[in-house]
């Protein structure tokens, strides 16, 4: 690719989505060109290596609904883990030749629109720096792309290994026998304690807000019941488009107040003995809006962990008596056998609630109580999420205005696709959409294919560009906000509402109302003409 090629379409990421969108729009003929900071296809499972990192969605709907790709290729297990993903993004690879168009290990630093000439104007730095050119714009950042390291006191002064679990060192790390710190409990977090506490010397995890970890119920998947099932995949999906989650399950329409303690019961137990995310998303419809509802989730919950957290102490940090926060307004993490690993003697969880990190030293960790000596400290402590890919890149729109300070008291953006100022600027599985509540595969597949037809629009009526006023783009910031505001999500502090990051404004990030009212949303804007759209 040459620095002062025009092309038709520039992608940032390399990940599910943008994967998706590329086979969609390579069927209009269009001149496409990617850029990824990692050194190949994968996204998110490019860098979050971490030991027992895997992902939390099921197979079959954990993939590209591609028939050329999923043909002959078959999953291990139900939850894949990172390695096979990798190998899973291989074979992509080679099935749709997707890496042609791109250049890896290459970072793109600003993107700014040029009014005259209709088009971005692109600049790179690393493999294959320069200024690029597109017509058309696609952020496809994912929402972990900015990970958090919080400030802690002399946080440089510690000469042992420090690092944030997406920057796991590809190499790998032999923990074998080390004193190893995690802080965070996080999705990421329980993972890596579950896994690492296997080997390590001494673990030590510093908690700060619960985590309501769910079981995954892991199993092992053979080829011929996988195969037995490719036929139905293209249903499947359909299917999934039909469920809030966009997954292979729906909610219980019924109120858990309004069920009997029998019939909550038989509920709750369906759902965790299923496993993966049913105890969530397939949960009674009341249980992440009505704090009655609420409590009686997490009594549950908190009797099923009591169930396998042998020390009263650890049981009072991991599932306290009295319920923390609204369950299930933060992420669950789905775990395995996080429980048991905390029941080791060499393991051991400090409340940082009660005994707060003080700084860091040489060797390790002060709290207000107690000092502790590591070899290693893991900061699973998480990401700018969502909004985080786009602010690290200098996106500057129409009359140069900056993306960053139209953000600047809050996300604004028309369908969660598009943004005012910033004509045929596209994004996926970012704010304002499905995203954090979505099974990635099924939401981004729905907005890859509106996007696509957005674009086949512009190119069939001849226009230059399409972009939404900032009429619509409040009305629709309105419509995302205010159907939040009937849930329990306000309540908690969660990255879903931007408040794991000190000055972040609190607001509702993604689009809660789930799949179906999402489809039915952005393609009722589509069927009335681009309702919201002016064309340049
Ligand atoms: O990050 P998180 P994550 N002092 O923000 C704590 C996806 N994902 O990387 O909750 C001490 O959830 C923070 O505490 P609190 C998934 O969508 C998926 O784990 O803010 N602690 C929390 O415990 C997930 O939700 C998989 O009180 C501090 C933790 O750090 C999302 O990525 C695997 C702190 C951060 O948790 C992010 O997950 C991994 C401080 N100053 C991730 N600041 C799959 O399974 C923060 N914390 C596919």
């Amino acid at each position: 690719m040459s620095s002062n090629t025009l092309h038709d379409v520039i992608i940032i990421g390399a990940g599910f989505g943008a994967i998706k969108l590329i086979h969609d729009l390579r069927k209009l003929g269009l001149s496409i060109h990617g850029f990824d900071k990692g050194s190949t296809l994968g996204g998110v499972w490019q860098h979050n290596r971490y030991p027992g990192a895997r992902v939390d969605s099921e197979v079959p709907v954990y993939q590209l609904f591609i028939s050329e790709v999923y043909e002959d290729w078959n999953f291990s297990e139900a939850f894949p883990g990172w390695e096979e993903l990798q190998a899973y993004f291989a074979h992509v690879d080679k099935k749709l030749n997707i890496s042609k168009d791109y250049t890896y290990s290459s970072t793109v630093t600003t993107t700014h629109w040029n009014e005259e000439a209709k088009h971005w104007t692109v600049t790179v730095t690393g493999k294959g720096a320069g200024v690029y050119t597109s017509r058309y714009l696609l952020v496809c950042t994912g929402f972990a792309a900015k990970t958090v390291i919080p400030s802690f006191k002399n946080r440089d002064k510690f000469k042992g290994l420090a690092f944030h679990t997406a920057e796991w060192p590809h190499e790998g790390i032999d923990v074998k026998g080390k004193k190893v710190a995690v802080i965070g409990t996080g999705a990421s977090g329980v993972q890596v304690i579950q896994e690492i506490g296997r080997e390590v010397g001494s673990l030590t995890v510093f908690q700060r807000s619960i985590n309501t970890a769910l079981p995954m119920v892991q199993r092992k998947l053979s080829a011929k019941e996988q195969d037995a099932l490719k036929p139905e995949y293209p249903k499947i999906l359909e299917a999934a488009k039909l469920t809030i989650a966009g997954n292979t399950f729906n909610a219980t329409f019924l109120n858990a107040v309004d069920a009997t303690p029998e019939e909550r019961k038989a509920v709750y137990d369906e759902k965790w003995a299923g496993g993966g995310f049913r105890f969530w998303g397939g949960n009674f419809q009341d249980t992440v809006a009505n704090p009655e509802a609420n409590a009686l989730a997490y009594e549950y919950w908190r009797g099923r962990v009591s169930e396998r957290v042998k020390d009263p102490r650890k049981l009072e940090i991991l599932a306290p008596t009295k319920q923390p926060y609204h369950i299930l307004t933060k992420r669950p993490s789905l775990e395995q056998y996080y429980y048991e690993i905390l029941n080791q003697d060499n393991v051991d969880i400090v409340d940082i609630k009660q005994d707060p990190i003080v700084k860091f030293t040489e060797t390790g960790i002060k709290t207000a109580s107690q000092e502790f000596d590591f070899d290693i400290v893991v900061f699973a402590t998480g990401f700018d999420a969502v909004t985080g890919g786009f602010n690290l890149i200098d996106i500057r729109g129409q009359g140069g205005v900056k993306l960053t300070d139209k953000w600047a008291d809050g996300t604004y953006s028309y369908l969660g696709m598009t943004i005012s100022e910033m004509p045929n600027l596209f994004f996926l599985y970012g704010p304002h959409g499905p995203t954090a509540f979505s099974n990635g595969p099924t939401s981004t597949a729905i907005q890859s294919e509106w996007i696509s037809r957005a674009v086949s629009f512009v190119e069939k009526n001849n226009k230059g560009y399409m972009v939404p006023t900032k009429e619509a783009e409040r009305t629709w910031y309105n419509h995302v906000n205010d159907t939040c505001k009937g849930t329990l999500f306000y309540s908690s502090k969660s990255w879903y509402m931007g408040a794991n990051i000190p000055g972040k404004k609190i607001e509702s990030l993604n689009y809660v109302a789930g799949i179906p009212a999402y489809t039915k949303d952005i393609e009722d804007a589509e069927r009335e003409g681009y309702r919201g759209f002016i064309f340049g």
